[in-house]
């Protein structure tokens, strides 16, 4: 046995559990566990430049690799309500992040002390767990039982704040024999996988809805097995983009109102069942719920038994991780498939692959100024296969989503469900510190880039490279476009004279030296010709100068993107592609 502080236990265990990586920035209250680090090293602190930022590096550190745990630590007070965001969108996207926040003295705590408010109350609806502890002794066994916590299940954060007098009482603790909790994952059984098998051989035309459980799971191998062993077509939910590269021939599209393809609407109109593995029904999946489920067969399987029956009642539930299904329903559709027992589903899968062969967008525009399309055809042109993609929300985002590609699992990192403006710089720098040789690529509209744009400096003073395309229309566009309903166009102009920047003509903001006064590089584009070029230059300034590099793009101030109420009414506003030459980078089927 040892004695130590808290504070130290609690960093020993931090890095017990595999952590390496913390973000986040000391205050008074939480200065004691910095010490700790100091004293004890291994980890490897990026100071944020907004602790809401700090979260949302801790969740791109998360999602960018199967069994990281991102953590962001702040002081009391107005730490804690910084990270709320983080903590919400982290809970709504099933992410595992642990939020460690500084406190006033335990016998200050209803004092109304100096920057003390009950972070844990706060929490508590956004968590697994969030808890002010109040017994120096019950340190180690908070922070253990928070890892089982965010492991087990469906995964999620947890918030342990820490009176300042409790980090630094001195307890003991032993670290040799330290051991995480087994985490707790429930497995579908062979009866429940038989029957939903049944149910699917018993339908015509069968899909698989694919969500971003089968990535926490790490399990998107096995889904393409189950796929392939089965001949169904798989439809990724915006979430668990990238479980089938977009180029398989069972890829089906993606489905919903905004973040989907035509093709990908069409073949879940057509389909008469459905397998949901790891996914939520999310309403911009679904649409209306009549529509989506109306003569279709649901079996839904997810690790949260609650999940099951939230949105609608599906006709089977089986209530599994998704590694631990797949497993299953792999061996036993081979087996099947070894004794002939699988319908052949070759006609209808031929099928999606015509819809998905024709039912494309148009994106080869040459327009100045710029139309967003051009940009993700370019993007796709030279990104190729081997890039991460970290984006929030807007109509960046979801133009993105319909026309850029993705390949694999953790490649497209985007806050799905919260989706709060200013997300995409602090989460692509977490990704790029979780992984340092990927080509990390963030996507901003003008308004989420200016939300936490502050961040970019964390990027150039730890030499966290990725570039970041940024689409200006200066609008807030996904707000102007949803203001059609309500005939107006009021309080989402971005446009002034910017008396220092006459040369970007009325568009405000002259990202490109804010970014250089921040300290990153920054290219500015005005024609369509030369996106490609300043796309290659980022690249290479990435390298030659280790920091982020901001490719802003200057769009048409107004363009309306493809969605709708219903899966079966999405308004096409834009040009559709006519042949291959008017979307040279989509992604065609083979119908050889
Ligand atoms: C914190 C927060 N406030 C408000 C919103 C609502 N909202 C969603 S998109 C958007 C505008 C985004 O503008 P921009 O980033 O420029 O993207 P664009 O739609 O123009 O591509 C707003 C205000 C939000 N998602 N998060
Ligand atoms: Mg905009």
């Amino acid at each position: 046995m040892a004695r130590m502080t808290a504070a130290q236990a609690a960093v020993e265990i931090l890095k017990r559990e595999g952590v390496t990586n913390v973000f986040g920035l000391p205050g008074a209250a939480i200065n004691p566990f910095y010490a700790a680090m100091r004293s004890n090293g291994g980890l490897h602190h990026t100071l944020a430049r907004h602790v809401e930022g700090a979260s949302h590096m801790a969740e791109g550190y998360t999602r960018a690799a199967p069994g990281n745990i991102g953590v962001c630590i702040g002081t009391s007070g107005p730490a804690g309500t910084d990270m709320i965001t983080g903590l919400y969108s982290a809970s709504a996207d099933s992410t595992p992040i642990l939020c460690i926040t500084g406190q006033a003295p335990v016998a200050k705590l209803h004092k109304e002390d100096f920057q003390a408010v009950d972070i844990a109350s706060i929490a508590a609806p956004l968590t697994k767990m969030a808890v002010t502890v109040l017994e120096p002794a019950q340190v180690p066994g908070t922070f253990q039982k928070a890892f089982h916590l965010m492991r087990s299940g469906r995964p999620g954060p947890v918030l342990i704040d820490l009176p300042i007098d409790v980090q630094q009482a001195e307890i003991e603790f032993d670290v040799e024999t330290y051991e995480p909790l087994p985490v707790y994952r429930p497995a579908a059984t062979r009866a429940q996988v038989e029957k939903a098998l049944d149910m699917m051989a018993a339908a015509e035309r069968p899909l698989i809805v694919s969500g971003g459980g089968v990535i926490n799971a790490d399990a998107a191998d096995l889904l393409v097995r189950f796929a392939e062993a089965t001949g169904v077509p798989v439809v990724p939910t915006l979430m668990g983009w990238g479980t089938i590269p977009d180029d398989h021939r069972l890829f089906a599209g993606m489905v919903g109102l905004q973040t989907s393809h035509r093709y990908g609407n069409a073949t879940m109109l057509e389909s008469d069942f459905v397998l949901g593995i790891g996914n939520r029904w999310a309403n911009r999946h679904t649409g209306g719920v009549a529509t989506y489920t109306e003569g279709r067969t649901f079996v839904h399987v997810d690790i949260e038994p609650t999940q099951i029956g939230r949105v609608f009642a599906p006709d089977y539930g089986i209530v599994s991780d998704a590694r631990a299904a797949l497993e299953l329903f792999v061996q036993v559709a081979e087996e099947r498939a070894g004794a002939g027992q699988l319908p052949d589903r070759t006609a209808w899968a031929r099928g999606c692959q015509e819809r998905k062969s024709s039912l494309w967008r148009k994106t080869n525009f040459d327009d100045v100024p710029i139309k967003p399309q051009r940009v993700y055809q370019d993007m796709n042109q030279v990104f190729g296969r081997d890039v991460r993609y970290v984006s929030t929300i807007g109509l960046s985002q979801i133009q993105a989503a319909q026309l850029l590609h993705v390949y694999r699992p953790r490649q497209w990192v985007n806050a799905g469900q919260a989706g709060p403006l200013g997300w995409t710089v602090p989460a692509a720098l977490g990704v790029a510190t979780a992984d340092p040789d990927a080509t990390v690529v963030a996507l901003s509209g003008d308004y989420d880039f200016q939300f936490m744009l502050e961040e970019l400096a964390v990027g150039a003073q730890f030499n966290i490279p990725y570039i970041h395309v940024l689409v200006n229309n200066a609008y807030l566009g996904l707000i102007r476009q949803s203001q059609r309903a309500f005939e107006m166009d009021y309080c989402v102009q971005l446009s002034f004279d910017n008396v220092n920047a006459p040369e970007i003509g009325g568009y405000g903001v002259d990202h490109v030296k804010v970014a250089e006064g921040l300290g990153c590089k920054a290219i500015r584009v005005f024609e369509p010709d030369d996106i490609v070029p300043a796309l290659e230059q980022a690249k290479k300034l990435l390298v030659e100068h280790r920091v982020p590099v901001v490719v802003e793009v200057i769009l048409e101030r107004v363009t309306n993107v493809s969605m709708g109420l219903e899966i079966d009414n999405i308004t096409e506003f834009e040009a559709l592609a006519e042949s291959g030459a008017d979307a040279p980078t989509a992604v065609y089927a083979n119908l050889d």
